[in-house]
């Protein structure tokens, strides 16, 4: 992993950072705004980063871990100083949706991930639902509506964090380490910024370092780019509610995929390729910033949701930021989910653990495999009439992608193979 991007140089003004209207995401400047407060802030981050990644890599191979499935809860508050700001309770509730379906790969567009990231593109097993019970006991709908007063400014700024505090304008967060708060207001016109996190610097039973500040976990939205049924979004390129997304995404650890630097820096993963920069707001599936040394030259991922490419051509994560993001809610963030184990996957007898998903599907499938050292499988698929229609064998990791798309609609058969064991499960192509 390339450290440099924790070895920031500080001379760039807030002013000068300002104006830079491209800056959809806020995340990094506030971190280095915060590391020039706390010095050694970013280091800190970088550490509780490196051990979400060992543990990630210790469950890699883990089903163990795989079934669980994380159920976020969330509470959305809105700071509002006017009608247009005071958004609806439905457009939170399409917040949610677009959350559910984004981090569990159940996104309408999630057939536009080209092909050759098809095998790093990965289901969460995230989810996501509003508090049904506040921080006292009672019940609420996980909404809370409040008159902000940003304390002479047009909106709040992402600097000051005023909206996170009543004494300064804003709405005090619900217990951070139990829920995921989300603060909605008007974001600092001039900024450019839609919205802003900070990921987790503090791992449970570390004494408080430099900068943690628990009372500021949490994520802010500028509130024309939450949800997908806004009445009147600020810009198509982000009317699809994956502000959200890419926000929350930093607040369970994730970095810009592009590394907050050139071809030099990364995001510390190994299954998203370099890029120079932001892909602002465009859909360039030709773009390949980052020249690969050997090997085929892979393009720039433009649809992952840690890039800032337009909402409409983001569609996916990878394992390996699923990893950090899993890890995570196991540690830093593990009070805000409850865990659920899905039985239709559990580590039942091999013949009944291969879980398909989506099926039906309209071409992928993605197949996930029972625990054992995945180093031997062999996938196999065969129509109605038992002809065999596509392999793959050598498969190293626990799961795999099976392209039907050229295929008719039907049903077809998948078979899993290693050693001398073997199991089938019926799929629907739509
Ligand atoms: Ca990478
Ligand atoms: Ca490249
Ligand atoms: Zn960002």
């Amino acid at each position: 992993m390339k450290s440099v991007y924790f070895v920031v140089l500080f001379s760039a003004c807030i002013a000068a950072q300002a104006q830079v209207n491209q800056n959809r995401c806020g995340t990094f400047d506030v971190m280095k705004y915060k590391e020039q407060q706390s010095p050694g802030y970013l280091h800190q981050v970088r550490q509780v980063f490196n051990q979400a990644q060992d543990l990630a890599q210790a469950q890699a191979h883990s089903r163990d871990a795989y079934d669980t499935i994380y159920n976020i809860r969330c509470v959305f508050h809105v700071v509002y100083q006017n009608v247009d700001e005071n958004i609806p309770d439905s457009v939170i509730y399409s917040q949610i949706e677009v959350l559910n379906e984004d981090y569990r790969r159940l996104n309408a567009d999630s057939f536009k991930t080209r092909g050759l990231f098809l095998p790093v593109a990965a289901d969460a097993r995230i989810q996501f639902q509003l508090a049904t019970t506040d921080p006292d006991g009672n019940p609420t709908n996980g909404i809370t509506r409040t008159v902000g007063n940003p304390q002479g400014f047009l909106g709040f700024s992402p600097f000051d964090d005023n909206v996170k505090s009543a004494a300064l304008g804003g709405k005090d967060p619900w217990p951070t380490d139990r829920y995921l708060n989300i603060w909605v207001c008007s974001v600092l016109n001039g900024f450019g910024v839609l919205g802003y996190a900070y990921p987790p610097d503090n791992a449970p039973n570390w004494p408080n370092g430099s900068g943690s500040d628990s009372a500021k976990q949490g994520v802010v939205l500028h509130y024309p780019v939450v949800g997908r049924n806004f009445s009147t979004p600020i810009d198509a390129t982000v009317a699809k509610g994956r502000s959200a997304v890419h926000e929350i995404g930093h607040y369970l650890g994730l970095r810009h995929i592009w590394g907050d630097g050139d071809c030099t820096e990364d995001d510390g993963l190994a299954d998203t390729p370099d890029a120079d920069a932001a892909h602002q707001q465009t859909c360039d599936t030709a773009s390949n910033t980052c020249t690969e040394a050997s090997g085929p030259q892979v393009p720039d991922m433009i649809e992952n949701y840690m890039d800032y490419s337009d909402d409409r051509c983001l569609n996916m994560f990878t394992y390996d930021q699923v990893g950090i993001m899993r890890a995570m809610l196991q540690t830093s963030r593990a009070g805000i989910a409850d865990r659920i184990v899905e039985t239709s996957i559990q580590d039942k007898a091999w013949g009944t653990a291969i879980y398909v998903h989506p099926n039906p599907s309209n071409g992928m499938f993605e197949i996930t495999f029972p625990k054992i050292t995945p180093a031997d499988y062999q996938v196999e698929v065969f129509n109605t009439v038992g002809e065999r229609i596509a392999s793959q064998s050598g498969i190293t990791k626990y799961v795999t992608t099976v392209d039907l798309s050229s295929h008719a609609s039907g049903i077809y058969y998948v078979r899993l193979n290693s050693g001398s064991q073997s199991a089938m499960k019926k799929i629907i192509k739509n």
